[in-house]
């Protein structure tokens, strides 16, 4: 069986919004003319809450792709997931589009529409001639929480079927700054691929003789240097046990480093120019400058910026080396510092904040189950769901 795997498509994406759509297109229709399924672990919207046009953009994209024919079909589902269809579309919801527990979210919303499974903590068996395929999910959630959750589930592959296990979360041997991120060897033994969205380029990492797959993005976000790559899909072929990246035609993206060391603007601007001319390219590429060294003229980045603002062949965008803390803000436009998203970042910081609290040390209730609670959209429910959850414990 050919399982197409396509990530992070973040709909709704405000800066690339067009690129968002029209690349998840591309992806979805390519995937679906190759493979067999589609597997797509989480943030196919870049919002928990997105406004109407937006979830119009998911559900126009799924009823195309939904009605096309697949050679799998979904059979079964295990667990806490939702399925209206048989057709072998199975996502996740990402960290971008959780929401508390029991409340629905935007993949939900797709779901219920038929349009695809949602696997949050679940298992769907797919089938195609005599061969199935079990696909364990687990839907992005807090790194801290994530370690408990994959405990209490307790995910477990299904004897004699070809086992997935999915999810959406940072992984520390990824991405080794945190120690709340999950290790490699704390993921559920025993599944014969292992599949991650959340990190928006492209990565592969051998598990003990087993694959871990992250596709990346289908739209650029963070701006990395990492992030040049084309964007892209793997299909992963169940019999033979190969896989292939799939490229899709998505905006080209060149991080350049220029040094400025005793330059006067004017040079600078030359040689701006000369960089963005040099690719000459219709498809509007997006450039990422990073200016290193002291400047003859104190530079202004927004100024820089301005004059770069309208340009019909490239979009532009201009950072000094070192200036953390524009970084930081740059940071915090696109939602995340450090491959970190605002959101974890937003709960790590209350969890450390509660913990210390001396009237929380009364309350019979952890901090992340607190938080969950609290993020529910309306109030009163909130409250009531917390004074129900100190009395009853
Ligand atoms: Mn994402």
């Amino acid at each position: 069986m050919k399982i197409a795997i396509l990530s992070d498509f973040h709909l709704g994406y405000e800066r690339f919004r067009e690129d968002a759509f029209n690349q998840a297109k591309e992806a979805l229709e390519k995937a679906s003319s190759i493979a067999d399924a589609l597997l797509i672990p989480g943030d196919i919207f870049d919002s928990r809450n997105p406004k109407p046009d937006v979830i119009a953009e998911g559900l126009r994209l799924f009823r195309d792709i939904a009605s096309k024919d697949f050679g799998a079909r979904a059979i079964e589902i295990e667990g806490r997931g939702t399925k209206f269809t048989d057709k072998p579309i199975i996502a996740i919801p990402g960290t971008h589009e959780r929401r508390s527990e029991g409340v629905e979210d935007p993949v939900d919303l797709l779901a219920l529409a038929g349009l695809l499974i949602n696997a949050r903590e679940a298992r769907v068996i797919i089938e195609k001639g005599n061969e199935k395929v079990a696909i364990f999910g687990i839907g992005g959630i807090s790194d801290e929480r994530f370690r408990d959750v994959v405990k209490k589930i307790d995910p477990k592959p299904k004897e004699g079927l070809f086992n997935i296990f999915f999810f959406h979360q940072s992984v520390y041997e990824l991405l080794p700054f945190n120690e709340n991120f999950i290790k490699m060897d704390e993921l559920p033994k025993g599944f014969d691929l292992y599949i991650d969205g959340h990190i928006h380029n492209r990565l592969e990492y051998d598990l003990n003789g087993k694959k871990l797959l992250i596709p990346g993005s289908t739209v650029l976000t963070q701006l990395k240097e990492k992030e040049q790559e084309q964007k892209g899909f793997y299909v992963f072929d169940t019999e033979t046990k190969t896989y292939s990246y799939i490229y899709i035609n998505s905006r080209k993206f060149y991080f350049i480093e220029l040094n400025v060391e005793n330059k006067d603007i004017e040079e600078i601007f030359n040689e701006i120019d000369k960089k963005i001319n040099e690719k000459d390219d219709k498809s509007k590429p997006i450039f990422k400058f990073i200016l290193k060294g002291k400047s003859k003229t104190n530079l202004s980045l927004s100024e820089l910026e301005k004059r770069y603002s309208n340009l019909e062949n490239a979009i532009i965008e201009i950072d000094k080396e070192g200036e953390e803390v524009n970084n930081a803000l740059s940071g915090i436009r696109e939602g995340n510092i450090e491959g970190i998203t605002i959101r974890d970042l937003q709960q790590s910081i209350f969890l450390e904040y509660v913990s210390k609290m001396e009237e929380f040390k009364d309350f019979n209730i952890s901090p992340i189950e607190l938080l969950d609670i609290l993020e529910n959209d309306k109030k009163e429910e909130a409250i009531e769901e917390l004074f129900e959850k100190l009395r009853l414990n």
